[in-house]
């Protein structure tokens, strides 16, 4: 299960109910999360979802994307996310219809030591027809923000991404059907130029989701398409951030999964590039229930992006004496290591890991050891048969750290085998079943 639990905590310069997750892919396990605007502000990474909820009668189109508020997330290590709460609901918006619950891809951007957390909501009715842009205006990157009484005037449609550029001037993209754009005024709420169409992307599917961001003096425009039956996520490139853009290829491949959406934001953290996404992990017979993910992203030496190719292992490094989710791993065997849900009804709880053929194996990579060393590690398991896992690191080849046996019962329970010193570095552990026997592994750690 994900390490969860909560606290209240003076953050932000107030107080709050605040949640923390420790996770790989996808990133939060305790909310269904889409659409990811990742943002680096004072060495954090804060990351502004939509919040996908459940439609029920009398709230929101069953069968549809149904949003009614934004959380926003921080993390200092990619690792370790807190959930700061509730920023923006749509009963707190005056324009807003607050039956529509739709609170579709939002983008948040720091000015002048101010945050503007712009998003898209259906007007209420009689004010007009479909979806207009908002901006609240906080102090701090979690809030709280405050909504404007009205949204941008001369914008209709969804997913606004806001980009400053190195002169400061300020431009805003969004999508209805296709991409368009248009500077803002240094107050951040209003169009300073009329709008414009973007081009030159691909004529033909849905393109929305526009995502800028600048390196080396070229203009990245980051959107899924549909090119095939489903979203998947392209990239054009111009001098200008208005264009004209050059389509340029595909970041992602269209989900394996089938969702149908995908929905994309680029940062630099700390020297490395990241991609950030969703797909429909935790609920992978409806995908407007989606989960955002991470993975690395990397450019050849022409400023050309490497497809990325989604993983469950995710980003960042793992802290040896946390729960280590083995399911989100790197590597395994072809054969006797499978992933499912631990509980199908609770999908929350997240997944286990079944060896249930000799020698089947699994890896996960970038867990960090540290000092004084860890002299034992903890397994959460049950085995039907009893079993024994091999637990080792492949830094010093094959080298065994310890032999766990898993008794044989119906219960999870944790199983403690104390270990030789570990010395200490960044290191990938590998688990394998020895013969035979049915093992199901919840997570790992060390102590
Ligand atoms: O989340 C609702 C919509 O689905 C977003 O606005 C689109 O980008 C797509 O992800």
């Amino acid at each position: 299960m994900m390490k969860y639990f909560k606290q209240y905590l003076i953050l932000c310069g107030f107080v709050l109910s605040t949640n923390y997750l420790t996770a790989q892919n996808p990133l939060i396990m305790t909310q269904f999360t889409a659409d990811p605007s990742a943002r680096v502000f004072n060495g954090k990474v804060y990351l502004y979802p939509s919040h996908d909820i459940v439609a029920t009668p009398g709230h929101g189109r069953i069968g549809w994307f149904c949003m009614q508020d934004y959380h926003v997330f921080s993390s200092p290590n990619l690792t370790d996310w807190t959930d700061h709460g509730v920023i923006v609901s749509q009963n707190k918006v005056p324009w807003a219809d607050s039956a529509a619950y739709s609170m579709w891809a939002p983008d948040c951007i720091e000015q002048n030591g101010k945050y503007y957390f712009y998003f898209p909501a259906t007007v209420k009715p009689g004010n007009g027809k479909g979806f207009a842009v908002e901006v609240a205006i906080a102090d701090k990157p979690c809030g709280p923000f405050i909504p404007q009484s009205q949204p941008i005037a001369g914008i209709h449609g969804i997913d606004p991404n806001v980009q400053i550029d190195k002169d400061g001037q300020a431009y805003i993209y969004w999508a209805q059907g296709n991409l368009y754009g248009a500077k803002l005024k240094a107050n951040m709420l209003e169009l300073a130029s009329d709008p414009v169409k973007l081009g030159d992307f691909p004529d033909k599917g849905l393109k929305e989701g526009p995502y800028l961001f600048e390196r080396n003096g070229i203009y990245y425009m980051t959107y899924p398409h549909v090119a095939n039956k489903i979203e998947r996520l392209e990239y054009a490139i111009s001098n200008n951030p208005l264009g004209p853009f050059k389509y340029a290829g595909v970041i992602m491949d269209e989900s394996a999964s089938g969702c149908w959406t995908n929905h994309q934001s680029v940062i630099e953290f700390k020297n490395q590039w990241y991609l950030f996404y969703h797909n429909d992990d935790l609920s992978p017979n409806f995908d407007k229930n989606r989960s955002v993910r991470a993975d690395s992203l990397f450019f050849n030496t022409d400023g050309t992006i490497r497809k990325v190719i989604p993983t469950l292992r995710g980003v960042g490094i793992t802290n040896a004496t946390k729960e280590i989710q083995i399911d989100r791993f790197s590597a395994k065997s072809d054969e006797g290591a499978t992933v499912d849900f631990i509980d199908a009804a609770k999908r929350f709880q997240g997944w286990k890991t079944t060896f249930n053929k000799p020698d089947a194996w699994i890896q996960y990579n970038r867990v960090y050891f540290g000092k004084p060393s860890v002299r034992s590690v903890i397994v959460s398991a049950r085995s039907t048969t009893g079993g024994t896992l091999i637990i080792r690191t492949n830094d010093i080849a094959g080298k065994i750290a310890a032999e766990v046996k898993i008794p044989k019962g119906s219960d999870w329970g944790e199983i403690k085998k104390a270990i030789a010193a570990v010395p200490p570095g960044i290191k990938n552990l590998v688990i394998q079943l020895k013969g035979n026997g049915n093992v199901e592994v919840d997570w790992l750690r060390f102590e």
